[in-house]
């Protein structure tokens, strides 16, 4: 709906919080027009018909993807900006080492000085949007302006948003997510498809007033600010403050074929195939995975003392490249329809393709940046972070509890990374706080498929680097406190795995995909209280695995969960370098779990 902002006032009345900040953004950006999103389908068809027009969607083949549309952007605004993504809590020291701070009042002024007239020409939407079940006591409130309609139409994917979200609301919390492309249109100008600032982007998070502000980005986690901004940025800090965990995570059901049934939340730095394994085709007989979520669990604790997992998103905002009908099948079913592609490459007939999807190259395409592409072109036809949107619902293995207002219970938490030497397939460790350490020493290395220097090892505690909204050695110390809230039996039984391992030739020992589900199965069976195990120097690792039907022989099994004491020590050695970064705040019981690896590897 387009109002002038008294009506919009009138409308916004229950929230005086709200009314005043939307007034003083409307001064401050000068749109033409003002649009309360009402989050109804109507609303959303008409924009992606907008879009149609400006040039900034392309309309899929009907019978093809129905429903579903392109968007191109500019070949400079393809992903996250680490480097121009800011933490501005009042003290330095609370950001920590690994974010990028920057004073608060400072970046207020400078935000305020890119924010001043950044909407001229364009229109204001106001996106009310849930973070998490509508009504659950779980879930928490956003209100995203932007001038971005293609930033409007990934939020319906990707949130509960409108009017249902606004009665909600009352005159409740909310946390205020600021966004402009930061591309003002003077007087007649026409608009290009993909606006956004090629010189300037930043995306700001004021961590103790719970803001966020992002400007010049139209991609993504740049501008879809209820993801990672909102879920994990402020969520952690406000996790850290109320006792609970805003997490990088996964959520996946697992029922074994006696038709019992258990939750798992899992957390990979990226390209370790979260997606993938949230949605799991499995290939042991009756055993069943179904999604809660791919990207980020919130987790409180239940008066059971046990911790419940909602996923704050209601859709996916995934990885097209390597996505296919062999890889994930329930990824491709998802967006099958009432979808959004951005930045893979468009067929003769109007329906999209990308690197990894299947077949044979077509003979030509329009690639991403909108240039005609055949196989014999020397460029990717789809960028490498192309990325399809679609709603959860669509998922044909969607959890029946995924939108249950308690969460579900989760039984065990796995970290995991890439890496081809040292790490078992799957290892347990001891306790939470041993566990808590497994979180800490997360880490993924680059192989010769990827960019960069060959071997490097790069650390991502908690798969969290990117995402945690104050210091990271504080963080992990919040994880050790949630641990006292609860008893060991009802905390979830904490693992570590790595899908990568490779032999001395280079080839992987372990088939992956679905065939992980035999290693779910063992943390199942763990979970359960079973015994194979083996007490190794580094937690406990299965006696034996389920390999029926498989053909990975008894060596490279035992090569895939090999613990290596050499190797480890070394890990050890790495591991001691790399928490320097934190200074002396890294906790005790971080401190004491390493000394003990160490002790127990020399032993
Ligand atoms: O761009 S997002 O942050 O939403 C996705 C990702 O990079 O993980
Ligand atoms: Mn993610």
């Amino acid at each position: 709906m387009t109002l002038a902002l008294s009506e919009v006032e009138t409308a916004l009345s229950a929230n005086a919080g709200l009314v005043d900040w939307i007034r003083t953004m409307v001064k401050l950006c000068q749109p033409a027009a003002i649009h309360l999103c009402d989050g109804s389908e109507g609303e959303y068809r008409a924009l992606c018909q907008q879009m149609v027009k400006t040039g900034t969607f392309t309309a899929l083949n009907e019978a093809l993807h129905p429903n579903s549309f392109l968007a191109r952007s500019t070949a400079d605004d393809v992903a996250r900006v680490e480097d121009r993504t800011f933490i501005c809590s009042k003290n330095r020291d609370d950001a920590g080492p690994t974010n990028n701070w920057h004073d608060p009042k400072a970046m207020r002024q400078k935000m305020v000085g890119y924010f001043d007239g950044c909407m001229r020409g364009r229109t204001m939407y106001i996106i009310p949007f849930s973070m998490g079940p509508l009504g659950s006591p779980l879930s928490h409130t956003g209100v995203e302006i932007t001038d971005s309609p293609y930033v409007v139409v990934n939020m319906r994917i990707m949130t509960r948003m409108g009017k249902a979200v606004l009665d909600q609301l009352g005159d409740g919390f909310f946390v205020p997510c600021a966004h402009s492309v930061g591309a003002p249109l003077k007087e007649g100008e026409k608009d290009v498809p993909w606006p956004c600032n090629p010189e300037n982007k930043h995306i700001v998070h004021f961590p103790e007033t719970r803001e966020i502000w992002s400007y010049g980005s139209g991609y993504g986690g740049n501008a879809l600010l209820g993801k990672k901004c909102f879920a994990l940025r402020i969520a952690s800090v406000m996790a850290r403050d109320e006792g609970w965990l805003a997490e990088h995570m996964l959520i996946l059901g697992i029922t074994n074929p006696q038709g019992k049934k258990k939750y798992f939340a899992a957390a990979f730095p990226s390209a370790c195939g979260k997606t993938n394994l949230a949605m799991m085709k499995p290939k042991l007989p009756g055993w069943k995975i179904e999604v809660i979520g791919d990207d980020i669990a919130w987790m409180h604790f239940s008066d059971d003392g046990r911790l419940h997992a909602i996923n704050s998103e209601a859709g996916f905002f995934g990885v097209a490249p390597g996505t296919s009908e062999e890889t994930n099948p329930h990824a491709m079913a998802s967006m099958a329809r009432n979808s959004i592609f951005t930045n893979v490459a468009l067929t003769d007939n109007n329906d999209v393709w990308w690197e990894g999807m299947k077949g044979e190259k077509p003979s030509h395409l329009i690639s991403w940046l909108n240039k005609e592409w055949t196989p014999a072109s020397d460029s990717l036809a789809a960028h490498p972070n192309a990325r399809f949107t679609a709603p959860s619902a669509q998922c044909p293995v969607i959890d029946p509890d995924w939108e249950n207002k308690a969460g579900v219970p989760i039984s065990a938490i796995i970290f995991g990374g890439r890496r081809p030497s040292t790490i078992p397939l799957i290892y347990q460790s001891h306790n939470w706080q041993h566990g808590t350490f497994l979180g800490t020493i997360v880490s993924s290395q680059k192989t010769a498929a990827a960019a960069g220097a060959i071997g490097q090892v790069r650390h991502d505690p908690f798969a969290m680097l990117p995402f945690c909204g104050y210091h990271m050695a504080d963080y992990f110390n919040h994880w050790l406190a949630v641990g006292k809230k609860s008893s060991e039996d009802k905390l979830p039984k904490i693992f570590y795995v790595n899908w990568f391992r490779e032999d001395e030739k280079g080839e992987m020992l372990w088939p992956g995909f679905g065939d992980n589900i035999r290693v779910l199965k063992w943390i199942f069976e763990r979970t359960e209280g079973s015994d194979n195990a083996l007490d190794t120097p580094i937690g406990y690792t299965p006696k034996t695995l389920d390999t029926s039907g498989l053909d990975t022989t008894s060596e490279q099994l035992a090569e895939a969960l090999k613990v290596d004491r050499g190797e480890w020590l070394k890990e050890v050695d790495d591991i001691r370098e790399y928490y320097k970064i934190f200074g002396n705040k890294i906790p005790k019981g971080i401190i004491h779990e390493l000394d003990q690896l160490q002790q127990r590897l020399t032993k």
